[in-house]
């Protein structure tokens, strides 16, 4: 007489899962990203704002000064999209440098 599975009292015998693998599904997120903007104001001088975009953004003239003139015409614009260490990065060096030359430019960072 040969042992057969051990049946318990639910009606599954004790080793229904053997040979199973378990799969976990792991879901990996794409940490957040925060749009820097630039506001206008009525006393920094154009060519600081324009210098500005060239230094801390990677632009060129024709994209800086394209940029400035919306920021100029409609309050404010998105200069940049970035990780959330690298645009609080680039609002402080922008404030910093803003502060160094008496200039009240302001530059902030929102969750997009
Ligand atoms: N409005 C400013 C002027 O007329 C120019 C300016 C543009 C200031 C963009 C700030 O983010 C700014 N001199």
């Amino acid at each position: 007489m040969s042992d057969g599975p051990i049946i318990m009292s639910d009606g599954k015998d004790s080793d229904s899962d053997a040979g199973l693998l378990t799969e976990t599904k792991t879901r990996t997120e794409r940490p957040p990203l925060y749009k820097v903007m630039l506001l206008n104001d009525d006393y920094t001088p154009m060519e600081f704002v324009v210098h500005v975009l060239e230094r801390f953004f990677g632009m060129n003239h024709a994209q800086a000064f394209e940029l400035m003139l919306t920021v100029h015409k409609k309050g404010l614009a998105v200069v940049g999209v970035f990780s959330h260490e690298i645009a609080e990065t680039k609002v402080a060096q922008v404030m910093d440098f803003a502060q160094r030359h008496q200039h009240p430019l302001q530059c902030t960072m929102e969750k997009e």
